[in-house]
């Protein structure tokens, strides 16, 4: 029994006082369910499997370019980062892997893998940073890292991404996701051929050392911090880097990457098709990248990608198995409330998306009857799924409420006295 940072006593308090209430909504929309020839405790063991990772650099108060407000008990070192997980995956039982940033992470392989067993966790795609420079670094990456111009800052880059790689192995990692900040801030600043160029020779060889059972992702990102071009911007440059590269390599989706309005689930469409589907990272935007919490802004359109994913895991796409992390910035939240929360969001996507009628969503394209098929989308989609998140969360011993069990707990309080506020810190938004 792996231990547990919130006392057993308060999450089964909190339960006991809202389990018979759910009960009766599991039982009332089971049974609306059953009309629709849905087994809603099919829905609940397949919502109860569905894990999403959460970012180390998430469970930290974010900020902008403008400013940071810290928070409270913010975790000081990658042991506290661990400690914060542990609460999120208790409560909700929707996020047992952390996933790593180096260089912000790093510490001593056994001792980190001996953090996470303590409480059950593991860890999900280790995450490279050559977007900013570390204390230690010779060369900086002011002008890009793995396509700049001169030879050795390349080079400087690729080592990085291969000693994550190697922490990754020893800590039980399967993947390495690059996401880099390359780019120009002119017209005319960069050759665009040959800069990609450069990057897609520096990416063989991080590919070249990838261990057979392991997977890499590439992050596409439309701007910023370069605000003219980036050098991988879009999905099919991404898609080319996954193909050019091979196998192993995968496009990352970051639902923030990309410009307003963009048809993602179309995009997401595509990459299934074509085998090339790594993974997400979730959250929310209304402008830009603006990294707010899964769910917040857009829930029909998270909950369109997913009906692309149950779609794919219904017909048996191959090589279908995407990685899902969360990829936050919480800047005036606990981000430990908004993790929860924004888990429990994607969780409720994916429930949705398994509650349409697929057939009858067939019968009606086919029959080019464009409103009963968008009508069979809505109808999932108006299904209030929240008995079945909260029941699946109960099942697997977290809390009804996770939010209510966590401000009980009084968990921030606890760990404010226990961690004196750090000037500065690691900070991120990638
Ligand atoms: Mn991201």
């Amino acid at each position: 029994m792996s231990e547990q940072i919130i006392a057993a006593a308060v999450v089964e308090k909190a339960n006991n006082a809202r389990e018979a209430d759910l009960k009766r909504d599991y039982e009332v929309l089971g049974e609306q369910l059953s009309r629709r020839g849905v087994a809603i405790d099919a829905i609940c063991d397949r919502v109860a499997a569905f894990h999403v990772a959460v970012p180390s650099w998430g469970v930290g108060t974010g900020g902008t370019r403008f400013a940071r407000f810290p928070g409270v008990g913010e975790p000081r070192d990658i042991f506290d980062k661990i400690e914060d997980c542990a609460v999120i995956q208790q409560l909700t039982r929707a996020t047992p892997n952390v996933s790593l940033h180096i260089p912000w992470d790093k510490a001593d392989p056994k001792r980190l893998k001996q953090a996470a067993s303590r409480f059950g966790l593991g860890f999900d795609a280790m995450n490279s940073n050559t977007f900013s420079d570390a204390a230690d670094q010779k060369h900086s990456y002011k002008f890009g890292s793995l396509s700049h111009a001169d030879k050795a800052v390349r080079q400087q880059a690729v080592e990085h991404n291969l000693e994550c790689i190697e922490i990754g192995r020893e800590i039980g990692s399967r993947a390495l996701t690059v996401w880099i900040g390359d780019g120009s801030n002119f017209p005319g600043q960069v050759n665009f051929a040959r800069s990609f160029e450069r990057y897609l020779d520096a990416m063989r060889s991080i590919y070249a050392g990838l261990p057979n059972d392991w997977k890499l992702f590439t992050e596409h990102k439309m701007y910023e911090p370069a605000f003219y071009s980036t050098v991988v911007q879009d999905w099919g440059t991404n898609y080319i880097i996954a193909r050019e590269l091979g196998d192993k390599a995968y496009c990352l989706v970051d639902l923030g990457h990309h410009a307003p309005n963009v048809n993602i689930e179309m995009i997401v469409s595509r990459l299934i098709q074509f085998g090339k589907l790594g993974g997400f990272h979730f959250n929310d935007s209304k402008y830009g990248d603006d990294d707010l919490d899964a769910g917040s802004i857009d829930p029909y359109r998270l909950f369109l990608v997913f009906n692309e994913l149950v779609d794919a895991e219904i017909n048996g796409a191959k090589g279908f198995d995407p990685a899902h992390m969360l990829d936050q910035s919480h800047n005036v939240t606990d981000p430990i409330e908004s993790l929860m929360l924004s888990a429990i969001e994607v969780q409720r996507a994916y429930a949705q998306a398994l509650l349409v009628d697929r057939a009858g969503l067939e019968g009606f394209q086919d029959a080019n009857d464009a409103l009963m098929a968008t009508q069979t989308l809505k109808v999932a989609y108006r299904t209030d799924v929240e008995p079945i998140l909260a029941m699946a969360r109960l099942q697997s011993g977290g809390a009804i409420d996770p939010v209510a069990a966590y401000r009980a707990a009084g968990y921030r309080a606890k760990v404010a006295a226990e961690r004196p506020a750090v000037t500065g810190g690691s900070g991120g938004i990638v």
